[in-house]
């Protein structure tokens, strides 16, 4: 199908940006001649307003790019050494399908392992035909765990992940509080309301062991030690129960499990919660003070307290705050958390019951491929994902990857660090090449991503190959749809009428609440009995010191260092990690850095007993002492020893919903 103008001729196309981030946003795509030349800001999307980040603008270069997988390849050397030579898809496909049926055969379907995360959040590209496929092959199911699992678990236990505050509403709060959160980096379009909220005399309290340029422009900033949230927020719980502060009258209509989250909290005083998180504890109390006084107070929940052992508890504490401080009820008030559950979007032929299998933590990839295993993954589908780079335990990972018995397929837009251990590449086409559903989860819309371009090479979309694999196996099902066109004729289908309207009018289109709910005005719990579980049980059982128990830090005096890795406004997780940027730097603090004999710009080697990275110092005061940082998502190429942060992070789990503890990472430095 051809949809580019084929004429000699420039032309402005709207779609939609499907990555993972929080925006979402109508982008406008500049096509002459059949190429991209530029990508920018739509204006027909209240959030996006005209301007996109830094990144995304960069597109073009991945579409483009010498890293762009164009045709399907096979290896054609040793593992590992990205040899490859150049097949039809016929024979890519064969091959697959050849070696899923051996694996079927001599160990059974669960030797299968599809790996995917955050390539897309589009509706076609995944938990679509992908979940048909592996479903039906009886493979191993991954539990999707790198990101978001404590946050979403906790959501979900507390408020049966409830729609919350949309950036919209953002303004009419007076107390904001940014947990754990970077917008400067990891959804920029927040910025415009939260100034706005300032500006109309709202305080912003920033929690984060970083002076990001949010937390210097914020009223107060907590600069806490990575993986101590915990300590804080019960801190505050307990200045509400203590002082008479506590929304008493609200909890005893709304909430259960108050007493146990108020005798877990009891502990908490604030000179106790400054020792664990290295916070003074006059600002603790200031903190809790501005809280417990001030409506309407937001929480916007972000994700960088949840990556480490106590992710758990923190995020249920956090999240659990404006239910203790009555903070719902009026717009502004309550908490912001991931919206991509808000609304039911059926795809009524995906929900078919299918054999159940053996679930796998994404988290263990390393030791799952390396490890005794009954069945042993013998077939490994990468798509979506770059585990290479984003999965903790590096060296593992690639050792497991190293295996010569291990048949690996990564389908991808460009040459991942992951698609050089593989045994077949296939090329996927991005998002300016296909059609998907675009889901923002800050604001709320939904959005049509169209094709702007033919897809580059012999690309081809996640839905149609994952169609044709369904047919090659025979495994298809009567009146289900195949392939793209057909899945997205089918989503539209079943999409709900005003929502249909505004998608096929081109628009952004927004749920019910105008795409800006009050919480406990518009929406309420989605909890089977409607409350909000302040000490769900089931958590508890399942968490091992029990829920709101605090872990203490796992530095040593070999690794005292907290190595952090946040998300920068270069790549999203590792997409776009192949483009050329400047040398990529650890960032300590001068403390830090002089205790070691170390200054601007050595070349350090950072290490512990897992792995070492080597990479040029940055020394900056923005960082809190005793905590050092290396972004997330570098490609292996990007360091001068081939390993990034991810050598040196563990694969233990969060206290629970078995989520990725990337800060835990404790480690020394050295100049090299
Ligand atoms: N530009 C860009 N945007 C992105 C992404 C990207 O890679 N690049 N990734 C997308 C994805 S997948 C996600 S999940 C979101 C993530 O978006 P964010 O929630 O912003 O996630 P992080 O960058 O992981 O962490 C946010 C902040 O938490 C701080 N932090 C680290 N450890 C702790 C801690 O223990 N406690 C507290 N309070 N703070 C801590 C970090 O210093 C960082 O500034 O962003 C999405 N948007
Ligand atoms: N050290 C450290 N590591 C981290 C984190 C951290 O905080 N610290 N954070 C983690 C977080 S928040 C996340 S979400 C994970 C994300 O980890 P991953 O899931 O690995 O996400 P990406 O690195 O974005 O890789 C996605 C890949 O999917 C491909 N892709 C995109 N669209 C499509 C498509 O339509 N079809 C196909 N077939 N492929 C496509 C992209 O080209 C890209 O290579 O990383 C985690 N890794
Ligand atoms: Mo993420």
């Amino acid at each position: 199908m051809s949809v580019a103008p084929t004429h000699r001729t420039e032309s402005t196309l709207q779609t939609a940006c499907p990555l993972d981030c929080p925006d979402a946003c109508t982008v406008q795509v500049t096509v002459r001649d059949g190429r991209i030349t530029s990508i920018d800001g739509g204006y027909d999307n209240d959030v996006t307003r005209g301007y996109i980040c830094a990144k995304v603008r960069r597109f073009p270069e991945r579409v483009y790019g010498d890293a762009r997988a164009l045709h399907p390849m096979v290896r054609s050397g040793p593992k590992g050494r990205a040899s490859f030579r150049r097949v039809s898809w016929d024979e890519a496909l064969d091959s697959i399908v050849e070696r899923i049926e051996q694996a079927r055969a001599r160990y059974g379907s669960e030797s299968i392992l599809p790996f995917c995360y955050g390539g897309s959040n589009g509706l076609l590209t995944q938990d679509a035909g992908d979940a048909l496929f592996f479903r039906r092959l009886g493979a191993s199911r991954l539990q999707r765990t790198v990101c978001a699992a404590p946050t979403g678990a906790s959501n979900m236990a507390l408020y049966g992940k409830m729609p919350s505050v949309t950036y919209q509403d953002y303004p009419h709060a007076r107390l904001i509080v940014l947990w754990g959160i970077n917008p400067g980096a990891s959804g920029i379009h927040a910025a415009p309301y939260l100034k706005q909220a300032q500006d109309a005399g709202s305080r912003i309290v920033a929690i984060d062991p970083r002076t990001t340029n949010t937390a210097k422009t914020a009223d107060l900033h907590l600069p806490v030690r990575p993986g101590t949230d915990l300590a804080l927020a019960l801190a505050v719980h307990r200045h509400l129960f203590e002082e008479g502060l506590a929304d008493t009258a609200f909890l005893e209509m709304h909430a259960t499990g108050v007493e146990r989250l108020r005798e877990r909290a009891g502990e908490w005083t604030f000179d106790r919660a400054a020792e664990v998180t290295g916070v003074p504890a006059a600002d603790i109390a200031r903190f809790a003070e501005w809280f417990a006084s001030t409506s309407p107070a937001l929480v916007r929940c972000g994700w960088g307290l949840e990556r480490n052992r106590n992710g758990g508890s923190a995020t249920l504490a956090v999240l659990a705050l404006p239910a203790v401080g009555g903070k719902f009820g009026v717009r502004g008030g309550g908490y912001a958390m991931s919206n991509s559950a808000s609304w039911n979007i059926a795809r009524t032929w995906l929900t078919t019951p299918e054999p159940d299998a053996r679930t796998i933590n994404m988290n263990r990839l390393g030791r799952v491929l390396t490890e005794p295993m009954e069945p042993p993954v013998s077939v490994l589908f990468v798509y979506n994902c770059n585990p290479a780079a984003t999965m903790p335990d590096q060296q593992r990972v690639l050792r497991g990857l190293e295996r010569e018995d291990l048949f690996t397929v990564v389908f991808d837009q460009v040459f991942t660090d992951t698609a050089t251990y593989a045994d077949v590449v296939l090329p996927a086409t991005t998002f300016l090449e296909h059609y998907d559903f675009a889901r923002a989860y800050g604001p709320l819309s939904l959005q049509l991503g169209r094709p702007v371009i033919d897809p580059v090479g012999e690309a081809r979309s996640n839905a149609d190959v994952f169609g044709e694999l369904i047919a090659r196996m025979g495994m298809r099902q009567e009146g289900e749809p195949e392939g793209e066109l057909e899945m997205l004729l089918r989503v539209m289908d079943e999409l709900p009428e005003p929502i249909r309207r505004d998608i096929e009018a081109g628009r952004a289109a927004t749920p019910p609440w105008n795409g800006a709910p009050v919480q406990f005005v518009d929406v309420f719990p989605r909890t089977a009995d409607g409350k909000i579980h302040l000490f769900p049980e089931t958590l508890d059982r399942e968490t091992p010191l029990g829920l709101y128990r605090y872990q203490p830090d796992p530095a040593s005096a070999e690794y005292p260092l907290a190595l952090i890795s946040p998300a920068t406004e270069r790549t999203i997780s590792s997409t776009l990690g192949e483009l050329s940027r400047p040398a990529i730097k650890l960032v300590m603090h001068p403390d830090d850095a002089s205790a070691r004999g170390l200054k601007d710009g050595d070349d350090v080697r950072v290490f512990n007993e897992r792995g070492e990275m080597r990479c040029p110092l940055q020394v900056g005061a923005w960082v809190r002492t005793g905590t050092v940082v290396f972004p997330k998502g570098v490609w292996r190429k990007q360091t001068a020893s081939s390993t990034t942060s991810n050598s040196l992070v563990p694969d233990t789990l969060t206290d629970f919903a078995g989520g990725a503890c990337f800060n835990d990472a404790r480690v020394q430095v050295q100049k090299v």
